[in-house]
Formats: C-alpha cells, structure tokens, sequence
C-alpha cells in the first residue's frame, strides 16, 4: 500500500504584503486519518491484512517539520515597532536613507520590535512557523528602490539597522520558541547587492565558451572541473570575461570585497548556463565552485544559527547555485533538527527534486504544485496537471527527504496572489524571467 499523500492542505493566510502561504506541507496521509491536534498520522491496517503485514505497510519517514503553518513576513511592512530605526541610522533624503513611507519602493519603517509586539497575533492565526524576508543589512538605496525587502546584502554578519540589532533578532527567536513557535532564516548564497560594476560598460551575458576564465598563466580553463573541491586555479584581474570594478570596502565579511570571488559574465538570461553563472539585473553573483565561497557562506551561516537559535532556512535563489555548493553547504548547516527548503523555481519535480536528493536540502518550495493548484482552481486546465503532479511525488522520496515535506504555496512575493492568477480566465505560464524581471524585490531597477 502507498503512503503517497493524496491531498495537500490549503490554508491561506493573510499575509503582511504581497505575500505567500506556506501551510504544512503535503501532510495529510493519502488512507491514513490525522490525529487531533497534529499528533502523529496512523494509517489503520486493512481487515484482510495477513500476519506480518503491518511491519511492512508502515507509513513513509516524515520529518517533523512537515506539519508547520508558516507565516511569511516581509518585516518592513509588518509594523513599525520603533520609529527611531526607520532611517537605518542614516542621515539626508530617501536616496541615503532608503525611508519614505510614501513610496513603496522604499522603507516603510517596520521592524523586528513590530514582529515582536506581534507574536500575539501571528500565533493567534494557527501559525506555528514565522519566516521572514532576509533581515541582514542591504545597500539601502540601487538605483530608484530601496533594499526594504532585504535581497540586496552588503553585511551579512550584521542585522539591517533599518530593521533592528542583533539583540533584537536573538530575541525574536527566543520569544517565538517560548511560545512553541519556530523562525526561519530566508537566506542568499547566489548574489550580494549590486557593488560591482563592469569597466566595459555592457552588461549582456558572456558565455563560457566564448570567454572561458583564464589562470595566471593565461590558461583556459573550465570551473566546473573544480567546483566543489578543497582546491581551485590560480586567477588574477584579467581572467574574467568582464573586468570589474567597485568599492572594495562596502562589504562584510571582507573577502566578499575581492572581485575575484565572483562569476563576472553579466546578466543572467534565466536560460541555460546563464542561470547559474548570471547576475540578477546587476546583482553580483557569486563564483560558488570556489572553496572560499562555500566555506565563507558556511561560516556566516554557521554562526547566526549558533547565535540566535533559529530553526531552518528558506534558500533564496537556490536553483541559480550550482549543485556542488549545496552538497558541501547543507550538510554543514542542516544539522540535528535543522529544516532547510529551497527557493527552485519550476514546476518540474524531476528538476525540483534533485535540491533535496542530491543537494542535502530537507525539501523545496511546491512550486510544481502551485502551477498545478492555480491551473485546476482556475477552471481551464482540468486535473491533469494535478493527476501528473501527485503520480510524480517518488521524484522526491530517498532515505531522509519526501514529498511530504514540501512547503506549498499558493501565490507569493515574486509572482503574485493567487486571486488575481484566477482571476485571468485562461491558461498561462508563470516563467521565472518574466517574474524576475517583472519583481522590484531581486532586481536593481
Ligand atoms: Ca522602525
Ligand atoms: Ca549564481
Ligand atoms: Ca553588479
Ligand atoms: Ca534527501
């Protein structure tokens, strides 16, 4: 008999902005009856079972995680919990201190003493997990937007000032879990905020075969023959499609401020080799083969779990690193009751899958089934989608991880509600480059 989930909760909960529902996962048992008070699921032995039966017919491994309610926070636009941190500590017009509560490009003043103050409150609406947009601090102003929503750090040692200290993110947690409740981190390893900047003055995607990196020597080589290993190629200035240029001081840790630990080719595409290598609209993305990359990512990380106590990570922008990072990184990081999902967008199990079965995630964001969810809900595509979605959960079932540990979602801060998919009465696709592009919240414009 299967234990495959035939039925996924759907439980949308208002959320502080144009925010997303993360209910429990696929946590229902297909057959099986879930106990009162979200105790353990017990699926009763059929009356024809034969002697020995039930030691086989046992329900799949599920990871304690797969029954939270979370509720998304983007902390800028939750409340405002101390009017003395709106500007961030920084002095002049919006353009130096990001804060213009008239604009919602920019800060709205909301912050971590606003979370706190309403714990009450979240609780209160059954969550039980509280994830909140990247909180470390942001180069507060790129080009005509702020960094409320948090994706463009400059110092991840430090909490944004716009948001709070420290303390107060310590705190957070510290309250939630008194009152049984769990925090995830979102965190970034793909990209810093925009700093970097290319001396040729284009920005256009240069491919690997038409500029391979160079050693030292002059050497082409390919990274991916290194990627993942303790060692790496010797390179200097001039072994980068792009020659680049900026502060060398804006950000923290310090070797983020060396040009060479990133991929400098431009733009990514969202297609192809771009996805991985690409900057988001300028956003520099980091050259995650190198070992130093990996192991300052895990050291960053590392440190704000073993400072605040925080539960797990949502992985921002998971599918644009390249595999051999998250099979070094995860384990390093997702250690004893950790939780860590993925931000993979597609609604391709197979390709989904593979950030929990060979890259050491616990799970990824349901983004198969949102696509399949908005495409039956909204009348027009019938329950294929649906049918091929649940026939395709063994995608995600090894040793430790399964489908019933995905965190579903019905709209979220990228794409959109799931009202207004619906009401657009007809088929379409959400592709990731018209979502990125379309998102003040990764981009620089
Ligand atoms: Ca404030
Ligand atoms: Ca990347
Ligand atoms: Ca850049
Ligand atoms: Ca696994």
């Amino acid at each position: 008999m299967s234990s495959r989930p035939a039925l996924r909760t759907l439980t949308a909960l208002a959320l502080a902005a144009a925010l997303v529902a993360v209910p429990a996962g696929r946590g229902i048992a297909g057959r099986g009856t879930a106990a009162p008070g979200g105790g353990p699921v017990t699926t009763p032995p059929s009356d024809r079972a034969q002697p020995g039966d039930e030691s086989l017919a046992r329900d799949a491994a599920r990871n304690e995680l797969s029954r939270e309610r979370f509720y998304f926070a983007m902390t800028d636009r939750f409340a405002n919990g101390d009017p003395a941190n709106d500007r961030g500590g920084l002095r002049g017009d919006r353009q130096s201190t990001g804060f213009d509560p008239a604009d919602k490009g920019y800060y709205q003043g909301g912050d971590l003493k606003g979370l706190i103050a309403g714990l009450d409150y979240i609780q209160g609406l059954g969550t039980t997990a509280l994830w909140i947009t990247p909180a470390f601090q942001n180069r507060p102003v790129q080009q005509d937007s702020a960094g409320y929503h948090g994706y463009w750090i400059t110092d991840f040692t430090r909490i944004d000032p716009h948001l709070g200290t420290n303390a107060e993110m310590k705190q957070l947690v510290k309250l939630a879990h008194r009152r049984g409740m769990k925090v995830f981190f979102d965190i970034i390893t793909n990209h810093t905020a925009d700093v970097i900047d290319y001396a040729e003055g284009s920005r256009a995607y240069r491919s690997k075969g038409a500029y391979p990196y160079v050693d030292t020597e002059g050497r082409p080589f390919d990274d991916r023959d290194h990627a993942g290993r303790e060692t790496f190629p010797e390179v200097g200035a001039g072994s980068f499609p792009y020659t680049p240029v900026g502060s060398r001081t804006a950000k923290t840790p310090r070797w983020l401020n060396d040009p060479a630990m990133y991929h400098n080719r431009g733009d990514s595409t969202f297609t192809g080799e771009s996805s991985e290598y690409g900057d988001f609209s300028g956003l520099d993305d980091l050259w995650t083969e190198r070992p130093e990359v990996v192991q300052g990512m895990i050291d960053i990380y590392r440190t704000w779990v073993k400072e605040t106590g925080v539960d797990g990570f949502r992985i921002d922008t998971a599918k644009h690193v390249n595999m051999e990072f998250w099979e070094r990184f995860s384990p390093a990081v997702n250690r004893g009751r950790f939780f860590v999902f993925g931000e993979v967008f597609s609604s391709d199990p197979a390709f989904t899958s593979r950030y929990s079965t060979r890259g050491g995630m616990d799970a990824t964001l349901d983004f198969p089934f949102q696509d399949a969810a908005r495409s039956y809900a909204g009348g027009k595509g019938g329950a294929a989608k649906l049918s091929a979605l649940y026939a395709a959960d063994d995608h995600h079932l090894d040793a430790d991880s399964n489908a019933a540990s995905l965190p579903t979602f019905l709209g979220n801060h990228d794409m959109g509600r799931i009202g207004h998919f619906l009401a657009v009465s007809r088929e379409f696709a959400i592709t990731e480059a018209a979502v990125r592009s379309n998102s003040r919240l990764q981009g620089s414009s």
